[in-house]
């Protein structure tokens, strides 16, 4: 029904805007002890409690970037490379302390130079010809998974193109593709029924199957590693029993900056918390997705932007605790941008 699905566009949008502005504190490279998980745990709850005053939290490149992509979109009521490239790089220069990717900023000023008669050039010529492989594709791709959710084919599309913009490098190009997939399977189950997680992840490796073709003779090591990646996710949900720690978690599927591993990662963050885990107090299952995916480590608001995007189109707005979304800057923003993306994807 439409009231659902609306909640869900605004879910999406508003947890992977919740997962930024909660992880930004904690990106870094290590492994959490028991005792920086609980001060995590301690500041979730601060935040949830009822008459806890603080600054709002600002978020970073992660949403900065989600909201150039569902802006351009709602302008040009559809995809446009070139608008969502201007997008980017007005965004960055109007804010460029939005702890942006090392690499991704050159693109911006070469965009910017050669006045975007050149779009996808200076992607490609990135990290000496190799491509951007950094989860930057990933982490903004909600607004397309939810305006193309009718249509796989274009949304898949989609994603590939606007990645282009930044990301060339086959593993960045594809892990947006997987989480704009990731987003519309969510989007289109009902959160009142128990959610089957190795059916989902069985159909991520389908769909994973038909786009991870060696089409340019990359001559990569292992030509389809999100498969393989989803392969071991699928035995860490579905096979490893009281669940593995998180240090095999991290171990198998990674936490960092780049694609591969970290979009994998927010995904077997949803899905694991289906069920209670036993380090992470809240009865609230989409809070536990985000706070799971902070505890994680490493590339944490991106991580937690990515799992939050996930479980916001899955569980609808109404799961997301108000007392935690008003310590995040401009969530009106992203709910009005969620309610025009759902209007444009249903008229
Ligand atoms: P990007 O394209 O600059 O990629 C991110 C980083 O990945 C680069 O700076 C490189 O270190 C590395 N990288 C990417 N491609 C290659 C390659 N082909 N060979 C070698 N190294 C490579 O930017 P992006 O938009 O993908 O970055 C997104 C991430 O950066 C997000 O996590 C975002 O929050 C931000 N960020 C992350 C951290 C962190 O985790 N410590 C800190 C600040 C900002
Ligand atoms: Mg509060
Ligand atoms: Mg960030
Ligand atoms: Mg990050």
């Amino acid at each position: 029904d439409s009231l659902l699905l609306k909640s869900k566009f605004r879910g999406s949008l508003l947890g992977a805007l919740m997962g930024d502005c909660l992880g930004s504190a904690y990106e870094g490279d290590e492994l959490f002890s028991a005792g920086m998980k609980l001060v995590i745990q301690k500041s979730f709850d601060k935040l949830q409690g009822p008459h806890f005053k603080a600054p709002v939290i600002q978020f970073t490149d992660d949403s900065a970037m989600t909201r150039a992509v569902a802006e351009s979109l709602i302008e040009c009521t559809g995809f446009d490379q070139t608008h969502m490239a201007k997008k980017f790089v007005k965004s960055y220069y109007l804010e460029p302390n939005r702890g942006y990717g090392a690499g991704v900023t050159t693109v911006f000023h070469k965009l910017r130079n050669n006045k975007f008669v050149d779009v996808l050039g200076p992607a490609r010529e990135q990290f000496n010809g190799e491509g951007s492989l950094g989860n930057g594709g990933a982490m903004r791709v909600a607004p397309i998974a939810l305006f193309y959710y009718k249509n796989s084919e274009l949304m898949v599309d989609t994603a590939r193109k606007q990645s282009h913009i930044t990301h060339t490098h086959k593993t960045g190009v594809d892990g947006a593709i997987l989480q704009a997939i990731a987003i519309q399977q969510s989007l289109l189950l009902d959160p009142k029924e128990e959610l089957d997680t190795c059916k989902f992840t069985d159909n991520l490796i389908n769909e994973m199957d038909k786009i991870e073709i060696d089409e340019e003779g990359l001559g990569l090591v292992d030509p389809s590693p999100y498969k393989t990646q989803l392969k071991l996710l699928r035995n860490l949900i579905c096979e490893d029993g009281d669940g593995p720690h998180d240090e095999k978690v991290v171990h198998q599927l990674g936490n960092d900056v780049s694609a591969l591993h970290s979009v994998p990662t927010a995904i077997y963050c949803f899905l694991k918390a289906q069920k209670p885990i036993p380090a992470i107090q809240t009865e609230n299952p989409l809070r536990r997705t985000v706070q799971y995916a902070i505890s994680l480590g490493g590339d944490t608001d991106t991580i937690g932007s990515m799992a939050g995007a996930i479980a916001g189109a899955f569980y609808g707005e109404e799961m997301i605790r108000p007392e935690i979304l008003k310590h995040c800057e401009t969530s009106d923003k992203f709910r009005e941008l969620a309610d025009q993306l759902f209007h444009l994807a249903t008229a």
